[in-house]
């Protein structure tokens, strides 16, 4: 008989939410030779329901051998709770793996006796090699992109090398998550007009250097998948019924010919489907806008940060407000709905009389004028560059988190109560640039227009 792996996204309510496609490549490099079972606890907890006892339930029947968890930064806290209750159903092996693991393994380790092992960087081959020697009792040792505890202290294996052949990686196991009822649903971008969709990722990594970002350091620059792999998989989910596609790349347009050859063949094939992807302004010309439009793009989603070039050029964000006025102006000539991603509290923000936030809402009003706009604050994640300016160290931020700003307002903003915000962010100044945003700008993205959440 297999062994049971049950892999969980911990509950996350304060932001956004959507389909776990690295949780979904693991299950895919796991399912091979083991019992995977999934549960993504926001997608599994109806309304009226305590997410823990869903957890329990799950647990007391599928009764797993193992446990993996995946979280992000903002999700690390909920991750832990995941795992003590794994703890105190029974006495489980628990692997942390994704984003937060990435750049604080041994301060998750360190704190947090519940986390028995945790995956740094790209999960599917260390968890592979990880799980088979758990299960046959052998020595961790030599397992590269595994941190662990020996002894009372950290041991951490080092990081492993990025896979190079994309084309290489394991099926995500989306069945396993659309298994229960209403999924299909929940996972459906609403931007699809209700259509059957999901989200894919073409590539791995992004060639800037945001210092707000934590890309180039997580995943080294970008590799990309060949454009033959991609529509197979998209064929595949085309006859399973997908309809819409959520390109996730951090930069689908990074290299600008592969993704033309791509739409090239969703057209080809006659693939009738729809598709989102999110880029760069730099990257968008008439040629490309038109490309994408043909083969189905209804919906770019722009990392525009500020309207102030001055916070743009501190950021190493790389791009003219002239640029971003070009690129929203020719994919609406297209027919492309278009959403602008800002953020407040950047290096450079006027946190004391706002005339930043007023000219970037100026900007975003009467310049750039897109279908969207998605707002957040900025948020110190380990593994950014500005995080590290600012002196924000894993330990810091796990105590920070440990503490838990119960701050109402910290839990309003679109990166929930655990992210830890610039000094000078505080709960006061987000609550005027919101009073602000509230008087003066003319569209803010809802998050309940795209997913049901
Ligand atoms: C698509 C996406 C979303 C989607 C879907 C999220 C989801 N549930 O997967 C939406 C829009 C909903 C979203 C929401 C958010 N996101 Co987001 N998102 C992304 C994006 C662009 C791609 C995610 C992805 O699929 N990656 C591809 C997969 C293969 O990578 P992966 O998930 O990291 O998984 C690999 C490894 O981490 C590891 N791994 C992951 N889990 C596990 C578990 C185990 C057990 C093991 C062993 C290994 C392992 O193996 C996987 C395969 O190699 C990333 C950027 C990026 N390039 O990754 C940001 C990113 C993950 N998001 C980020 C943030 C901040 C958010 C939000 C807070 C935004 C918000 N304002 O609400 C929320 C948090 C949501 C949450 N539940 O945590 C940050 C996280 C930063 C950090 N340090 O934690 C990222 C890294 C962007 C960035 N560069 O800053 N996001
Ligand atoms: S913010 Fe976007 S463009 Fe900048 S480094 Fe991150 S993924 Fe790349």
């Amino acid at each position: 008989m297999k062994r049971k792996i049950m892999l969980i996204a911990p509950y996350f309510r304060e932001g956004l939410n959507g389909f776990p496609l690295g949780l979904a490549y693991i299950a895919g490099a796991l399912r091979e030779n083991y019992d995977v079972s999934v549960l993504d606890l926001t997608a599994r907890t109806p309304a009226g329901r305590d997410h823990n006892e869903i957890l329990l339930e799950e647990l007391n029947k599928f009764k797993p051998d193992l446990v993996g968890i995946t979280s992000t930064s903002p999700t690390h806290r909920n991750a832990l709770d995941v795992a003590r209750t794994v703890k105190q159903f029974s006495n489980i092996t628990v692997i942390k793996g994704g984003p937060h693991e990435t750049n604080c393994a041994e301060t998750t380790l360190r704190n947090n006796p519940e986390i028995d092992y945790s995956v740094v960087g790209e999960g599917e081959e260390t968890i592979v090699e990880l799980v088979d020697a758990i299960f046959r009792w052998q020595s961790i040792k030599g397992i590269i992109g595994v941190a662990y505890r020996e002894n009372g202290e950290i041991v951490n294996n080092g990081g492993r090398k990025l896979i190079s052949d994309l084309d290489k990686l394991p099926v995500p196991a989306r069945d396993l998550f659309y298994l229960n009822e209403g999924l299909d649903e929940y996972y459906s971008a609403k931007l699809f007009g209700g259509k059957k969709s999901t989200s894919v990722m073409t590539s791995r990594g992004c060639p800037y250097s945001c210092s707000f970002c934590s890309s180039k350091k997580n995943w080294g620059g970008i590799r990309q998948r060949s454009v033959e792999n991609v529509v197979n998989e998209l064929k595949e989910l085309y006859e399973q019924g997908f309809r819409g596609f959520m390109f996730e790349d951090d930069m689908s347009l990074a290299n600008k010919k592969w993704f033309l050859e791509l739409a090239k063949q969703i057209k080809q094939n006659n693939l009738n489907i729809e598709y989102s992807l999110q880029t760069r302004v730099d990257a968008v010309d008439k040629d490309v806008a038109k490309t994408l439009s043909e083969s189905g793009c209804k919906f770019i989603y722009f990392g525009i940060e500020s309207g102030v070039q001055e916070i743009l050029d501190k950021c190493g964000k790389g791009i003219k407000i002239e640029q971003a006025k070009n690129a929203f102006e020719t994919i609406r000539k297209y027919g492309i709905r278009s959403m602008a991603s800002v953020q407040f509290g950047l290096p450079g923000e006027d946190l004391e009389n706002f005339s930043t936030v007023r000219k970037t809402i100026f900007v975003l009003n009467e310049i750039l004028r897109p279908d969207e706009v998605a707002v957040s604050y900025t948020c110190l994640y380990p593994g950014s560059p500005l995080a590290t300016q600012e002196g924000v160290t894993p330990e810091m931020y796990e105590q920070y988190v440990k503490t838990k700003a119960d701050n109402e307002i910290y839990s309003k903003t679109a990166h929930g109560s655990n992210s830890v915000h610039p000094k000078s962010l505080t709960p006061e100044k987000i609550r005027i640039i919101e009073s602000v945003l509230d008087s003066e700008l003319k569209t803010r993205f809802d998050v309940n227009k795209f997913y049901k959440t």
